[in-house]
C-alpha cells in the first residue's frame, strides 16, 4: 500500500476511475438496513481507505454484522469493509473530511443521517415521487426546500435551476441569485448559496438537460460539480465532460459568478448586462442558460448553450441538476 495521502478534494481523474470503475458489481449491496438505521454504500469510496485512525476496527463475517458494529458502536457514522479479510473499520467522521489511500476489496458505507442531505438520502430513505422535499445539509444550517427528480431507474437528482415557458424573470440581481427565486415546480434558480452549501458535502455530479426550438433534446454531464463560497464569488468547479449536447460550461470552469449588479468576470465588459443573464462569465460565454427566455436576435443574447462555442443554439427548456458522484 502506497502512503500517497491523496485528499479528495486534490483527487486525480485516475483515482476517481478506479473508485467508480467498481460500482457495477455491488449496485445489488447499495445499501444495507440495521434496525433504525441505513447505511449506503459510497462507491467513490471503495477500494480506499482513510489515512485516519478508525475509532475501532475488528473482523467481522459479513459487511451486516460490520453495520450491525457501528450501528451499536455510538457515534460511529460508516465504515469500511473489507471482503476478503473480513476486516471492519469503523469511523465517528463524516468520509468527505477525510483523506484516503488505496486499498483494494474494500467497501465503504455510511450512515444516512435522520435528515436528508440531499435528494439522493431522500431516494435511500424511500422517497419515489419526484416533488418537493426539505434537506438539510452536512453544515447542520437552516433547512432548503429542493424539488428531487426521483425515479426508480434513475432517481436521487436534486434540481438546481429550471427554465421552461419564461414565466420568471431571470434578469436578476447577485443577491436574488445568491438566494434563491423562482417555482420549484416550475421555473427557478436555488440559490448560491444553497448550491454550495449542498456540493460542499463532497463530490458531486452536475447534469444539464436542454431541449432547442425544434424540440431536440441533448444532456451534458459534468463530474466534480460546485460552488464555492459568496466570499470565493461562488466560483464553479467543474471536472471531466461527457455527454451529447456538446461542452458549453467547461469554458466558465473557474470563474466567479456575476449578476448585473456584480461584474465578476474576466472582461472589460460587463457581461452579464452585455448577454442579459448572470452566469459565471469568462470573457464572455459558451452558455447563458440564465439569459433571457427566446429573446429574438442573437442566441447568444438569450438563454442558449453552445457546442464549444462554435454554434449558439436558441433553448425553449433546460434544467440542471446534481447528484452525489457515485453512480
Ligand atoms: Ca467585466
Amino acid at each position: 500500500m502506497v502512503n500517497d495521502g491523496l485528499s479528495l478534494s486534490s483527487y486525480s481523474h485516475s483515482s476517481i476511475m478506479i473508485a467508480a470503475a467498481a460500482t457495477s458489481s455491488i449496485e445489488a449491496a447499495m445499501f444495507v438496513n440495521c434496525g433504525s438505521k441505513t447505511f449506503r454504500i459510497l462507491p467513490l469510496y471503495n477500494n480506499l481507505k482513510p489515512v485516519e485512525v478508525p475509532a475501532k476496527e475488528l473482523n467481522v463475517a459479513s459487511r451486516i454484522e460490520c453495520s450491525t458494529k457501528c450501528y451499536h458502536a455510538g457515534a460511529c457514522t460508516g465504515f469500511f469493509f473489507h471482503t476478503v479479510d473480513g476486516l471492519c473499520s469503523l469511523y465517528k467522521a463524516r468520509f468527505h473530511s477525510m483523506s484516503f489511500v488505496k486499498k483494494t476489496e474494500t467497501q465503504a458505507y455510511e450512515h444516512v443521517l435522520g435528515v436528508p442531505s440531499d435528494c439522493y438520502d431522500v431516494m435511500m430513505q424511500g422517497g419515489d415521487t419526484s416533488g418537493l422535499y426539505t434537506v438539510v445539509p452536512g453544515d447542520n444550517g437552516s433547512p432548503i426546500s429542493v424539488y428531487c427528480e426521483l425515479s426508480s431507474t434513475d432517481g436521487g437528482w436534486l434540481v438546481i435551476q429550471r427554465r421552461t415557458d419564461g414565466s420568471e424573470d431571470f434578469y436578476r440581481t447577485w443577491n436574488e441569485y445568491r438566494d434563491g427565486f423562482g417555482d420549484l415546480s416550475n421555473e427557478f434558480w436555488l440559490g448560491n448559496t444553497n448550491i454550495h452549501r449542498i456540493t460542499s458535502q463532497g463530490p458531486y455530479d452536475l447534469r444539464i438537460d436542454l431541449e432547442d426550438r425544434d424540440g431536440n433534446a441533448t444532456y451534458a454531464l459534468y463530474k466534480n460539480f460546485s460552488v464555492a463560497s459568496e466570499q470565493d464569488f461562488f466560483k464553479l468547479r467543474l471536472g471531466a465532460f461527457s455527454g451529447d449536447a456538446g461542452d458549453g460550461l467547461t469554458y466558465h470552469k473557474g470563474y466567479n459568478f456575476s449578476a448585473k449588479d456584480n461584474d465578476l468576470d474576466s472582461s472589460s465588459k460587463a457581461c452579464s448586462r452585455e448577454f442579459t443573464g448572470a452566469w459565471w462569465y469568462n470573457s464572455c460565454h459558451e452558455s447563458n442558460l440564465n439569459g433571457l427566455y427566446l429573446a429574438p436576435g442573437y442566441a447568444s443574447s438569450s438563454l442558449s448553450w453552445s457546442n464549444r462555442g462554435t454554434s449558439f443554439f436558441h433553448l425553449r427548456r433546460a434544467s440542471m441538476k446534481i447528484r452525489p458522484m457515485q453512480f
